[in-house]
């Protein structure tokens, strides 16, 4: 029954798109964003109570830092939430302009690692199981720094904040192919997350975000190789057209949202062990319909993935019958399955139609009266 799998899916969405983003050219402030990250949190519980699947939030930290962890833990409980996922912050500091865990300069690099140390304490606090690592480190010019010594520098921070983690923690290494830095990334590709993660051991796995490749890149075969050796750790799941366009899940290329799901249910990744988070900004639409409409894409997405006759394919596959293994992937692809999944959510309790049933709710014009001067999401700030 893929309605089992279904209603077991678990959905995590940043605290950072709940509130004001955009490009580096402007930040439109939209009325009604969070002013802390209690507010964000209630947002996020807004998109929870609609889809019926998005039950944790990811933190970003310094953007969500609070005075008391197990206090906001406390309150996201209240409002029918969980904290999930804390996210690293080493590339929002003046000190960082040259790197931060790989910076040439010792007393930069003590102060990430104390960084990424101090998320730790927060994951402790906060009962996260999960600490997710990305770093903006690289070089802008030929000649400007060793490639090679910055990498033994990476190596050294990630095994400090390996042996710090505790019993049951993990961290997830995100790589990405540019930007900011232009011309060398000190992680740039799966390749170098994979490795750095293989020689850390269990607790250190590669997080896949969609928007973080070259044009073209076969995602898919990422995602299987990384599941095969035991080291896909999750998602930011988001759409691209050019770089890292940080649009809806599923809005781009629902395709090969759907590839990359199916990759995941052929490999035994859909689990709690691979975590699926949105890492999206809605610069331009509304925020909490936005990730609303993420979960929902992402939700289809795996429905159609579910639905893919696997005996079927390995049949047609085994034959050596392309027409028809491709046949096979293109019927579940084509299928509608928004009856499927209206039905469901009325069988957990939540509208049909959470989009339809979110603007009826009222929740955006009370925020929009109850909120005045919403904070920025972090970029930008
Ligand atoms: C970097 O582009 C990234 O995808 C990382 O996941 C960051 O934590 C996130 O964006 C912040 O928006
Ligand atoms: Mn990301
Ligand atoms: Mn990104």
């Amino acid at each position: 029954m893929i309605e089992d799998d279904l209603r077991k899916q678990r959905i995590e969405t940043p605290s950072w798109a709940y509130g004001n983003s955009g490009t580096r050219f402007k930040v439109f402030a939209q009325p009604g964003v969070p002013r802390d990250p209690y507010e964000k949190l209630a947002d996020a519980a807004q998109v929870h109570r609609f889809t019926g699947i998005a039950p944790t939030v990811a933190l970003h930290i310094p953007w969500d830092r609070v005075p008391d962890y197990a206090d906001l833990a406390r309150h996201a409980r209240e409002l029918g939430v969980g904290i999930g996922t804390i996210n690293a912050n080493v590339f929002q500091d003046d000190d960082y302009k040259l790197g931060s865990v790989t910076n040439p300069d010792p007393a930069v690099r003590r102060k990430a690692v104390e960084h990424l140390l101090e998320c730790v304490d927060i994951m402790d606090a906060i009962g996260s199981d999960t600490l997710k690592l990305w770093f903006s480190d690289g070089t802008n010019y030929p000649g400007q720094d060793d490639i090679r010594a910055r990498q033994d520098r990476l190596a050294e921070a990630l095994g400090v904040v390996y042996e710090r983690l505790g019993e049951g923690q993990r961290f997830l290494l995100e790589y990405k192919l540019f930007e900011p830095a232009f011309y060398m990334t000190d992680v740039p590709d799966w390749g170098t997350a994979y490795a750095h993660c293989v020689k850390l051991g269990p607790k250190a796995q590669v997080v896949v975000d969609t928007g973080h490749h070259a044009p073209g890149t076969n995602i898919e075969f990422i995602v299987a190789f990384l599941l095969r050796e035991g080291k896909l750790g999750g998602f930011d799941f988001n759409s691209r057209f050019y770089a890292d366009d940080d649009l809806m899940a599923g809005a781009a290329d629902p395709f090969q949202l759907f590839r990359i799901m199916f990759e995941v249910v052929r490999g035994g990744g859909y689990t709690d062990e691979v975590a699926f988070m949105l890492d999206q900004s809605h610069n331009i639409e509304p925020k909490i319909a936005g990730q609303i409409r993420s979960v929902m894409n992402v939700q289809e997405a795996t429905a159609k993935a579910l639905l893919v006759d696997r005996e079927a394919l390995a049949a047609a596959q085994a034959e050596g019958d392309v027409l028809g293994a491709n046949a096979v992937l293109m019927d579940a692809y084509a299928t509608d399955v928004r009856p499927l999944l209206a039905s469901l959510r009325t069988e957990m309790g939540v509208d049909p139609d959470p989009m339809a049933a979110y603007d009826r709710s009222g929740y955006f014009a009370r925020i929009c009266a109850d909120r005045v001067g919403g904070a920025q999401a972090g970029w930008g700030a």
